[in-house]
C-alpha cells in the first residue's frame, strides 16, 4: 500500500512567466525569464509563490523554452521582434538543476524526444520548497524544435503540428512520471487519485487526459471505463477565455498522423461521454456542443470539462458566463463540477519587493504583520488622516519620479513626475481596447486645442504591450499610439498638458516599475471578454483609482473598494448582448463630429504609419465587417463614455487629500486578490490538500 503520504498537487502550464523569480527569493537578478506571454504564465508564477509560502505542496510542470516570447524593441513607432535569449545572458540559467537521472522518452509517430527534466526551487519565507519541473526536448534537430520557442505561429499546419508536439511533449512527461513514481513507491494505480491532484491551466495541458488513460490502459493493464474514471478523480480544469480563437480545437488528422494512440484514445473517450450523455437522457444538440470528437476536430476545452472533476472560471463575472453561454450545456448536465476561483497575484513581489516605499508606510501605519498576512491592510482605513494622507501622495510622488527617471533612460521620453499618470499595460489585443484609449487621447488632444476643455490637469497616459508578431491590427495600433505620442508631444499648445509614452518590451521587471507609479489604471476592455484580468490587481494593490469597464476581476475590486473610490464607465456585459445584434458603428461616426474628428486622424495624413495601411486597416476595423462586424469591440460606442471618464478622474486629481483617500480605501481592499486567498481556495475546494 503506498505509505499514506499528504496527497501533492501538479500545476501543468505550456508557461509560467516567472521574470526575476529568484531576485525574489533573494537571488542576484537573472533575465526576465519571458517564458510566458501574459495573463495565464504570470497566473501560474504566483501561484506557485502563494503556494510556497502558503506550505502547500504545489509543484510545477512546464517547458524550458529556448526563446521565451521575443524581446521587442520599437523603430519608428513600430514594434520589432528580437529573439529573447533568455538562457544566455547573465551567464546562462545557474538555477536550473538539469536532471539527467530523471529524463524520460515521449514518442510521436516519426520520432522519439528525450524529455530532460530541469528542477528549479520554488522556495516560501519559511523555508517550505516545492519544484517548478520544466521539460527540454532533446535527441534530435526536429526533438530540439519542441522546446525552442514558446507558441509557434500556428496559422499553418506546420505550426500546428508544433504545437501539438509541445502540448503532447510536457503532459506526457508529466503523467509518465508522476505515475511511474507512483508505482515504483508501491502505489497502485487505484490509489493515484488520493496522493495525486492535477490542475490544467488553460486547454494546452489538456492532451494529459488521453495520455493518462492511454498509459495505465497500455502498461498498467487497468481497463478503460477505470481509467478514465481515476482521470476524473485526478484532474481539474481552469478556463482562462471565452474568446473562440482561443479555445483549442486540433484537427483529428493532424493529432491522428503525429499520436496515433491519443487519437484513438480520444475518440474512444468520446465515445464514452456519448453513452454517458444518452444515459442522462441530454438533448441532441446538448450532446453536439458537448462532444469531443465530431469526425474533424477535437474540442479540447469539451475533453477537459468532461473529465475535469472541477472546472473553474477566473472571476465571478467569467464563471457565470461560462455557465449560461460558453460551457452552459456541460453545467446544465454537470452543474457540481463548475466553480469560481477568483485569481490572485502575489504581494510579496506586487507589494513587498516591487514597493518597499509603500510596504514602508504600511509598516508605519499598520504594524507589520500584513506582511505575514496581508488582510491586516484592511485597517489602513482607519488611517485616513491628512498626515497620512500626505505621506501617501508622497510615496506615490516618489515611484512616479523613479518610473520618469526610468523611462527618461530607457524610452528617452520625458514626463512629469507631477501630472497625472494614466497607465495601460497588457497584451496588445483589439478586444482590450487600447484603440479606444489611443482614440479618447485624440479627443482630448482636439478639446484642449478648441478649448472645449478647460483646466485640464496635466496628464501622461504610459502604454506598454507586446503584439503577437502576425497580428496586423495589434501592430498597427502600436504604431498608432507612437504616431499620437509625436503629435500631441510636438504641439506647443498640449505638451505641457499632454505627454503619451509607449514603452518598450514590457515584461515582468517593467511591470514592476509601472505598477507602484500609476495614479490611474486603465481597464477598459469590452465587457465579457477579459476573463479576469491581473494587472488590474496589482494596480490597486499599489494604490491607484481603476477606470474601467464592468468586465472581468473590475466588477470585484470596485465593490470591495467601492464605486466612489474608482470610475466605472462603459456598456456592461448584458448591454452588449442587448445592442450588439442593431449596432451600427457607421451611425456613430455620422452622428458625433467629436467621434468623427478623433477617427478622422487615421485618414486624415497627420498621422504616418509609413506606408504600411496600417491605419487605413484600423479605419476598416471600425466601419467594415471582415474577420470581425464592424467595430466588434464596440469602441466607438464607449468612447465618448471612455472620455467623460477620463476627464472625471483628471478633475478629482484636483483634490489631492480626496484623491490620496480612494487610493487608500483601494490598498486597504486589495488584500482578496492576494493569491494567498486564491491558491487557499483551490487547496480546500478542488485539490483537498
Ligand atoms: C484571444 C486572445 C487570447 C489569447 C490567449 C485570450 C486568452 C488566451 C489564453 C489562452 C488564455 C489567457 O491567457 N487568458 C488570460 O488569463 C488571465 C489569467 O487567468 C486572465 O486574467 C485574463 O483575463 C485572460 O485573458
Amino acid at each position: 500500500m503506498e505509505n499514506k503520504k499528504k496527497r501533492e498537487a501538479y500545476y501543468f502550464s505550456i508557461e509560467f512567466l516567472i521574470g526575476r523569480l529568484f531576485k525574489v527569493n533573494g537571488y542576484e537578478d537573472l533575465e526576465d525569464g519571458a517564458l510566458g506571454s501574459g495573463g495565464l504564465g504570470r497566473l501560474a508564477a504566483c501561484f506557485l509563490d502563494s503556494a510556497a509560502n502558503l506550505g502547500l505542496l504545489l509543484h510545477g510542470r512546464g517547458i524550458r523554452y529556448k526563446y521565451g516570447l521575443f524581446k521587442q524593441a520599437v523603430k519608428d513607432g513600430f514594434q520589432v521582434e528580437l529573439p529573447d535569449i533568455w538562457q544566455d545572458k547573465s551567464g546562462g540559467d545557474p538555477w536550473g538543476a538539469r536532471r539527467e537521472d530523471e529524463k524520460r522518452e515521449v514518442k510521436f509517430a516519426d520520432f522519439t524526444a528525450t524529455a530532460v527534466p530541469y528542477d528549479y526551487p520554488i522556495i516560501g519565507e519559511n523555508g517550505h520548497a516545492n519544484v517548478l519541473r520544466f521539460w527540454q526536448a532533446e535527441g534530435s534537430a526536429e526533438a530540439e524544435k519542441i522546446s525552442e520557442y514558446l507558441y509557434p505561429d500556428d496559422s499553418a499546419d506546420a505550426g500546428k503540428i508544433l504545437r501539438i508536439r509541445q502540448e503532447y511533449f510536457f503532459s506526457a512527461a508529466s503523467v509518465g512520471e508522476l505515475i511511474e513514481g507512483h508505482i515504483k513507491r508501491g502505489g497502485k494505480t487505484t490509489d493515484f487519485p488520493a496522493a495525486h491532484t492535477v490542475q490544467l491551466n488553460d486547454t494546452h495541458p489538456v492532451f494529459a487526459l488521453a495520455e493518462f488513460v492511454r498509459l495505465l490502459t497500455a502498461r498498467y493493464g487497468v481497463v478503460f471505463a477505470d481509467a478514465v474514471n481515476l482521470a476524473r478523480q485526478t484532474f481539474n480544469y481552469t478556463n482562462h477565455t471565452i474568446m473562440a480563437e482561443a479555445l483549442e480545437r486540433w484537427d483529428a488528422k493532424l493529432v491522428k498522423r503525429i499520436l496515433p494512440e491519443i487519437h484513438s484514445v480520444m475518440k474512444k473517450i468520446d465515445a464514452y461521454a456519448k453513452k454517458e450523455f444518452r444515459r442522462k437522457g441530454c438533448l441532441g444538440g446538448d450532446v453536439k456542443a458537448m462532444e469531443i470528437y465530431g469526425g474533424k476536430q477535437f474540442r479540447m476545452a469539451n475533453l477537459a470539462v468532461f473529465i475535469g472533476a472541477s472546472v473553474n472560471g477566473v472571476a465571478k463575472l467569467h464563471t457565470e458566463i461560462l455557465k449560461a453561454e460558453t460551457l452552459k450545456e456541460a453545467y446544465k448536465y454537470y452543474p457540481d463540477k463548475f466553480n469560481n476561483k477568483t485569481n490572485g497575484i502575489t504581494h510579496r513581489r506586487w507589494l513587498t519587493h516591487c514597493n518597499g516605499e509603500l510596504s514602508a508606510w504600511i509598516d508605519k501605519k499598520v504594524g507589520t504583520a500584513w506582511r505575514g498576512d496581508i488582510t491586516q491592510i484592511k485597517a489602513l482605513e482607519e488611517h485616513a488622516d491628512a498626515a497620512a494622507l500626505e505621506q501617501l501622495l508622497a510615496v506615490k510622488r516618489q515611484k512616479k519620479a523613479q518610473l520618469a527617471a526610468y523611462i527618461k533612460e530607457k524610452e528617452g521620453a520625458e514626463i512629469n513626475p507631477d501630472s497625472v499618470f494614466y497607465i495601460q499595460v497588457k497584451r496588445l489585443h483589439e478586444y482590450k481596447c487600447q484603440f479606444m484609449a489611443a482614440l479618447g487621447i485624440l479627443a482630448i488632444y482636439d478639446g484642449i486645442k478648441d478649448g472645449s476643455i478647460r483646466d485640464f490637469t496635466p496628464s501622461a497616459f504610459i502604454f506598454g504591450a507586446k503584439a503577437v508578431a502576425g497580428y496586423k491590427r495589434a501592430k498597427a495600433t502600436i504604431k498608432f499610439i507612437n504616431e499620437i505620442a509625436r503629435l500631441v508631444g510636438s504641439d506647443p499648445q498640449t505638451k505641457g498638458l499632454l505627454r503619451v509614452v509607449f514603452v518598450q518590451n514590457y515584461n515582468v521587471s517593467y511591470a514592476e516599475r509601472l505598477m507602484p507609479a500609476a495614479d490611474i489604471s486603465l481597464q477598459i476592455s469590452a465587457a465579457g471578454l477579459e476573463a479576469s484580468g491581473t494587472g488590474n490587481m496589482k494596480f490597486m494593490l499599489n494604490g491607484a483609482v481603476t477606470l474601467g469597464t464592468m468586465d472581468g476581476a473590475n466588477i470585484e475590486i470596485v465593490a470591495l473598494a467601492g464605486k466612489e473610490n474608482n470610475c466605472i464607465f462603459g456598456a456592461g456585459a448584458d448591454d452588449i448582448r442587448r445592442i450588439e445584434k442593431t449596432y451600427d458603428p457607421n451611425k456613430i461616426l455620422r452622428d458625433d463630429a467629436r467621434i468623427q474628428k478623433a477617427v478622422s486622424y487615421l485618414t486624415n495624413g497627420k498621422l504616418d504609419d509609413g506606408g504600411t495601411g496600417y491605419f487605413k486597416e484600423l479605419h476598416t476595423s471600425l466601419t467594415e465587417k471582415t474577420y470581425n462586424a464592424a467595430d466588434r469591440y464596440f469602441v466607438l460606442y464607449d468612447l465618448p463614455a471612455f472620455v467623460e471618464a477620463a476627464l472625471k478622474v483628471n478633475g478629482d486629481y484636483k483634490d489631492r487629500l480626496g484623491f490620496a483617500r480612494k487610493l487608500l480605501v483601494n490598498i486597504a481592499n486589495a488584500a482578496y486578490f492576494s493569491s494567498d486567498r486564491t491558491v487557499r481556495e483551490y487547496a480546500a475546494d478542488i485539490w483537498r490538500i
